[in-house]
């Protein structure tokens, strides 16, 4: 079998937050494997530098700031690109932010600024690039669940609702655009190793329930994401259809 199927020479790929962490990880991943990357964040000179990084490797880079939760900016940066020409073939929806607290203690703001950068920048971006994805008849979109997209902790409630809404809509947009050639999934990152967890990570018994609760042992690296991101951009998965992949050591499927 040829791993031409894994090969993503003359694709476009736009990752949302994708600075660092998780997205940058799946960015280098899928420019490794020959697309056009498209950065995206908030931060424009950490994007800039981004940009930079991954240029200086060699990769065919171009950065996009824009604010996920900022509906008229979503829309401004895609009408730019097709202005410039570019045609985004993947669009991985993974921007997001997390704010632990209480549900009783949770202010409707807090909760609100969650849902709007976990949950509805997935469908404003998603029926973005599913505009002009239909007329082309094809595309690839991932969106980034969570282990919080069927099991649930306390005191993470809008990130919790809004990674499960994730999977449901990964499976709606599957209902609305598979027959346009276009393959939708999600992938569950398990709990890995980012700046969104450092302080989870640098609490002791935090720290010690992950590493025993993970049936691998450990926090997962970001760089253990590309490779399914890879295969969900590929022609190798173009009859998968409203999946969301784990990768997340064996949490979810071991009590
Ligand atoms: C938390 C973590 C999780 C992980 C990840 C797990 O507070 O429990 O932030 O949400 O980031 O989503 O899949």
């Amino acid at each position: 079998m040829s791993t031409k199927l894994f090969d993503l020479s003359g694709k476009t790929a736009m990752i949302t937050g994708s600075s660092r962490g998780l997205g940058r990880a799946m960015a280098e991943g899928m420019a490794a494997a020959g697309a056009s990357v498209i950065l995206n964040g908030v931060n424009e000179a950490r994007l800039q530098e981004a940009v930079e990084e991954m240029k200086a490797e060699g990769y065919d880079v171009i950065g996009a700031p824009f604010d996920v939760a900022d509906e008229a900016a979503i829309v401004a940066a895609f009408e730019k690109l097709d202005a410039d020409g570019v045609a985004v073939d993947i669009l991985v929806n993974n921007a997001g932010i997390q704010f632990r607290k209480p549900i009783v203690e949770l202010e409707t703001k807090d909760w609100q600024k969650v849902i709007d950068v976990n949950l509805t920048a997935v469908f404003i971006c998603g029926r973005e690039a599913a505009k002009r994805m239909i007329p082309r008849g094809h595309g690839k979109i991932i969106n980034i669940g969570s282990l919080l997209s069927d099991a649930a902790r306390a005191t993470v409630s809008p990130y919790g609702a809004a990674k499960g809404g994730v999977r449901m809509l990964t499976k709606i947009m599957t209902a609305e655009w598979a027959s346009k050639g276009i393959q939708v999934n999600a992938i569950g990152p398990g709990y890995m190793a980012t700046e969104m967890n450092t302080a989870l990570i640098e609490n002791e018994e935090f720290n010690e329930w992950v590493c025993k609760r993970t049936p691998s042992g450990r926090w997962g690296q970001p760089e253990e994401m590309a490779g399914t991101a890879i295969y969900l951009a590929s022609d190798a998965s173009n009859y998968i259809n409203g999946q969301l992949i784990y990768v997340d050591g064996g949490m979810i499927s071991v009590l």
